[in-house]
């Protein structure tokens, strides 16, 4: 390595190490900001899906739907119908446009890389105004902490990180739903050599350990929903991590099940958008969602 090289080697890892983000102790949490724009959306735990199918003006059109159900929700959630289309810069301004109704917006990327990679990415949706990301936990244990560490430790934004622990479409069984021997750590000896558990389970209890701001569990999956919440409410005592659950209406869910079997939030697309009345529709779910609770 040249003189020169190694200079700009070691500057850019300073740089890098200087980019390591020290967040005051008063930045809100994305379940605080979460919260405060329930408040000030009259109890709506609707999280809408912006999922846009392909046209042009997609960001105009994102743009309209959030003048138009603004009042009804309490953030969008972005994923590859918009992320993949529009620019950083057209995705920065539909964040801005959502901030300025006071919502929060979620990059439904369902990260599932390498942390440096998962790093990088959650760096570049951080500066696309993003307030949280979903991830996979099929990452690992270690790598699932490190990288939603980094993500909450980003600069001035103190990003969250929603773990999927069980998905809503159909075949989602075949996996979530697996059976899976325990991993025994080198050098050690399984207690039990024949238990298993169910691949969900394992992911829920990862996405706890990591300090995940919320899970995914499927509308679909109304059992399923109330035991992570009977096993969160368990491990911690009282909440700290939100239960996300999509599936309503298109996907064959019930959003007023969702929320009583312990959802903290729904997330809704298409039942909402391409509804007659779509307004009418968000204000429905507003409704259900702001008055339905979880009763163990
Ligand atoms: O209400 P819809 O079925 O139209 O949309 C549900 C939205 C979609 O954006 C889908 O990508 O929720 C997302 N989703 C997620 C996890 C999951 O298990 N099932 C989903 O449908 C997420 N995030």
């Amino acid at each position: 390595m040249s003189d020169e090289w190694r200079r700009d080697y070691n500057q850019g890892n300073k740089d890098q190490t200087a980019r390591e983000p020290i967040l005051a102790a008063s930045t809100p949490t994305f379940l605080k900001r979460l919260s405060r724009s329930v408040e000030e959306h009259d109890g709506s735990r609707v999280v809408l899906a912006l999922d846009l199918e392909p046209s042009n003006a997609l960001v105009d059109k994102a743009c309209s739907i959030i003048d138009a159900l603004a009042c009804y929700i309490c953030s969008i959630k972005i994923n590859m119908h918009l992320l993949l289309p529009l620019s950083m810069d057209d995705i920065k301004h539909v964040n801005d446009y959502a901030h300025s109704y006071g919502l929060q917006s979620i990059a439904d990327i369902k990260l599932n890389d390498i942390p440096s990679t998962n790093k990088v990415t959650i760096d570049y949706l951080a500066d696309s105004g993003f307030d949280a990301l979903t991830i996979n936990p099929i990452i690992g244990l270690d790598a699932l902490n490190d990288t939603i560490h980094h993500a909450h430790g980003r600069g001035g934004v103190c990003m969250g990180a929603i773990a999927l622990v069980y998905m809503s479409h159909k075949s989602a069984e075949s996996s979530y739903g697996m059976q899976v021997g325990a991993v025994v750590p080198e050098g050690q000896h399984a207690q039990n050599p024949t238990s298993s558990t169910s691949l969900y389970r394992i992911f829920l209890e990862w996405a706890l350990t990591s300090n995940a701001d919320g899970i995914v569990v499927g509308a679909t999956r109304p059992e399923m929903i109330r035991e992570c919440r009977a096993y969160m409410v368990g491990k911690h005592g009282y909440r700290v991590t939100a239960l996300f659950s999509p599936g309503s209406g298109a996907q064959g869910g019930d959003p007023s099940i969702a929320l009583k079997s312990g959802a903290d939030y729904i997330i809704v697309g298409r039942s909402i958008l391409y509804a007659d009345d779509p307004v009418k529709e968000a204000s429905r779910l507003a409704k259900i969602s702001s008055s339905s609770s979880y009763s163990s």
